[in-house]
């Protein structure tokens, strides 16, 4: 593609964006996005709101990075497993030397688990695992790049498979209490949506206690408008369950026993299902041990009939289960589509599923500036369209929708998605998420993932 850095269009009047960026512009501002948030030594998840390094953020990034230089996508991915705990967890923040979020390490404390890497602090939770998708597509890149950036993805994708194992098999032996089959999170930022609505009845019941030591929060200077961002009553559950984790040592077992939220996540278990399925690909065209691809078709299978067993009888949605209180979670919300991204549910269900997904309900609400399922259905009371994970529309979560509808084969379903993804952000400015009717930029501008998926839909086929 001709990268064009200045051109942009105006838009018509009327138009409800004001500028917008003909396709090799965005590229090359999406291009400059990543370069920018580079340390040097990783590519921080948003220049001041995230200033270190996250799990899934990394995978993603690392997705954008090999559009520019296979080299340093790997060399990403390699500095987020170089963090990976010896239980095998991915941690969800890597951080760097910068003080300017909270929660930094000497909240999260996680010197005191014996698990954790010596020469790197990290928080001690995790997020989905979309890692072993992030290598497959670098891989993919690669072979198509050059001689030498294949030669270096097919070693990298060696070298790195046994840690993804281990990854997943963590999230097996740790987080699949319960006979839900769903795997289990035990703070709502491990589900990466974070304060979505889907955590409003676990979270009701953690009661903070006395001994919460005091706290400054730095994201509410940061963003434009606070009231977009989680509630200082939130905050405090959010740290009032670091504070258990801490107290119980990060030890994984007592966690999941005694923790004040447990909550079977099925956007995760599905994701999960998908990136075993993919390892498998992997483990199998480079010769892994066969114990371990037995491990992984057996773990896939298992996730996809419990995304399958978690879905309404009516409405078809997949559900978390809270598993402290013992009952489904009927929030309507994206993730209520899981079962579309890995299968296995039977096909009225899924029919249903996408008949919903295209309707006014969802992506064919007439209002909407570009047609890709929003957080929650604009349609439910509780939605919110400025607000965290409570009705704007993550580019990333479109990008999963869309990979795992053209891994499905259903081409024309993934490049709507990927179109409406390329509309919500052809205004060049990268948001964290976007105002569903506006398509105003939300939250974090610049945000490094952003920038990564647009820049992997631009330069697909
Ligand atoms: C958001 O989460 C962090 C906590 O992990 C925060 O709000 O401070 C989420 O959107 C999460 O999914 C994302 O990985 C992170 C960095 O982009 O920001």
């Amino acid at each position: 593609m001709t990268v064009d850095a200045t051109s942009t269009t105006e838009g018509a009047p009327g138009d409800r964006r004001p500028v917008r960026y003909p396709e090799p512009a965005l590229a090359a501002r999406a291009a400059r996005v990543l370069r920018d948030n580079d340390t040097g030594a990783v590519i921080t998840a948003a220049p001041r709101l995230y200033p270190h390094m996250w799990s899934w953020d990394a995978a993603f990034i690392s997705i954008g990075l090999a559009r520019l230089d296979v080299q340093r996508a790997i060399s990403e991915l390699q500095t987020l497993f170089r963090a990976q705990w010896r239980n095998g967890m991915v941690p969800h923040i890597v951080f760097t030397e910068n003080d300017a979020y909270f929660p930094g390490p000497d909240r999260w404390g996680t010197e005191v688990a014996h698990d954790g890497p010596q020469h790197v602090r990290t928080s001690g939770i995790c997020q989905p695992p979309v890692h072993a998708i992030a290598v497959q597509r670098v891989l993919e890149i690669g072979r198509r790049s050059s001689p030498a950036d294949r030669a270096d993805a097919e070693r990298f994708v060696r070298d790195i498979w046994p840690s993804l194992y281990a990854w997943h098999r963590w999230l097996v032996e740790y987080r699949t209490p319960g006979s839900s089959g769903l795997i289990a999170i035990v703070h709502g930022w491990e589900s990466g949506m974070d304060n979505s609505p889907r955590w409003d009845l676990p979270y009701a019941a953690v009661q903070p206690g006395t001994g919460l030591p005091p706290y400054v929060r730095k994201d509410v200077r940061i963003v434009g408008d606070p009231s977009e961002r989680p509630s200082d009553r939130e905050y405090d559950r959010y740290l009032w369950l670091i504070e258990e984790m801490r107290r119980a040592g990060y030890d994984q077992r007592k966690i999941v026993r005694n923790s004040s939220f447990l909550v079977g996540d099925v956007f995760i278990t599905a994701l999960f299902a998908v990136a075993c399925d993919v390892l498998v690909e992997l483990g199998k065209e480079f010769g892994q041990e066969p114990e371990e691809i037995a491990d992984l078709q057996e773990w896939a299978d298992n996730a996809r009939a419990a995304v399958a067993g978690s879905c309404h009888s009516v409405s078809g949605l997949a559900r978390d289960r809270d598993l402290r209180a013992n009952r489904w979670l009927d929030t309507q919300t994206v993730a209520g589509f899981s079962a579309l991204l890995c299968g296995g549910a039977p096909d009225e269900v899924q029919l249903k599923l996408l008949s919903l997904l295209d309707s006014d309900r969802w992506c064919g609400h007439p209002d909407l500036l570009a047609p890709v399922p929003p957080s929650v259905s604009p349609m439910r009371p509780g939605f919110n369209p400025r607000q965290y994970w409570r009705g704007p529309q993550w580019p990333v979560v479109v990008w999963l929708f869309s990979w795992a509808f053209e891994r499905r084969g259903w081409h024309e379903r993934a490049r709507k998605l990927r179109d409406g993804g390329v509309k919500l952000t052809e205004d060049g400015s990268f948001g964290e998420y976007y105002e569903p009717f506006t398509g105003e930029p939300l939250g974090s501008t610049d945000q490094s993932w952003t920038a990564a998926v647009v820049l992997d839909w631009l330069c697909s086929d």
